[in-house]
């Protein structure tokens, strides 16, 4: 199944790797695993990370050149369309594969590569490592880690509605093939220092519930009061989930050109993602987002979550 992919990858003595804008642990943990898998089996060819935007601790990624570009064949992780990749050099590639899990809308890749039935494009790409052919090739511990640890936070630690028996399994295999230290990722991934743990708790103060529908809104005046930079502070949306009688929520942040940038989440099979592609906005049908919206227009958007969130 994954043969023309091995056989490109072998072709080719140019990689560059890429994924999405405003990159999550799934996007950037994906192209770490790919990236360093590729450097151990193929330590002949030269293997590049694009992208510009960074995320929290992991800053790793490389200047790549028009000419490098011209002769490469370029692997795009965890992006749906090709205008939410992150650097759209991408497209001076000498040939395209994207290698996805969401739902599809736009199959930008020469070659495609999607599975919307993984929980993370890191279960995926897990998948494809223990397939035929890639079998062979030697998976390391790091690699393993940097999967495992992809899957933990697409999957909120095993708890989305994405999360199958494959995914316990390609992490329980994962586990075995790396030996991982299982609590040490998680509180690699999970624990906060004191000073966010204190603003966390500020965070919450905000939290308004509307029906079965919770939100936190918060505008830049709101931002620079608690000290928290619009990513770091959506980072928090999961917590919203945790009450009971919710069904819909959201974060929503204003950004630096005065528009709000709103994370939305459900459970219990509610589809939101019909909703957010409305205002110019996609993803999974029960985790997606939405960005540029007017403080009119994401009070419109609330209004449909709200009505969503008693039917
Ligand atoms: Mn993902």
């Amino acid at each position: 199944m994954y043969k023309e992919l091995l056989k490109k990858i072998r072709e080719y003595e140019n990689i560059a790797i890429y994924r999405h804008i405003h990159p999550d642990g799934d996007a950037m943990f994906s192209t770490l695993a790919l990236y360093t898998f590729l450097k151990h089996n193929f330590p002949e060819k030269k293997i590049k990370l694009g992208g510009n935007d960074e995320f929290s601790t992991i800053t790793k990624k490389h200047r790549i050149s028009d000419s490098f570009l011209s002769k490469a064949l370029v692997i795009v992780l965890d992006t749906s369309s090709r205008n939410r990749i992150d650097d759209e050099n991408y497209a001076k590639g000498d040939l395209i594969i994207k290698i996805d899990h969401h739902p599809i809308v736009d199959q930008f890749g020469d070659l495609n590569y999607v599975d919307t039935k993984t929980a993370a494009c890191c279960e995926l790409l897990a998948d494809i490592f223990f397939s035929e052919g890639f079998r062979k090739l030697k998976l390391s511990k790091k690699v393993c880690e940097y999967l495992y640890c992809g899957i933990l936070t697409d999957t909120n630690t095993f708890s989305t509605t994405s999360t199958t028996w494959k995914t316990l399994r390609v992490a329980s295999v994962l586990a075995e093939k790396g030996e991982l230290k299982i609590s040490d990722l998680v509180n690699y991934l999970n624990d906060l220092d004191i000073d966010l743990y204190q603003k966390v708790t500020e965070i919450r103060t905000y939290l308004k519930i509307e029906q079965k529908f919770g939100h936190i809104t918060l505008d830049s005046k709101q931002l620079k009061e608690i000290g928290i930079s619009p990513i770091k502070a959506k980072d928090n949306i999961e917590e919203i989930g945790h009450i009971k009688d919710l069904n819909v929520w959201a974060f929503a942040t204003q950004v630096e050109d005065g528009t709000y940038a709103v994370s939305v989440r459900s459970k219990r099979g509610y589809v939101i993602n019909k909703i957010c592609e409305r205002y110019g906005g996609g993803g999974h049908a029960c985790a997606c987002g939405v960005k540029q919206l007017s403080k009119n227009d994401l009070r419109s958007l609330y209004s449909e979550l709200i009505e969503l969130s008693t039917k």
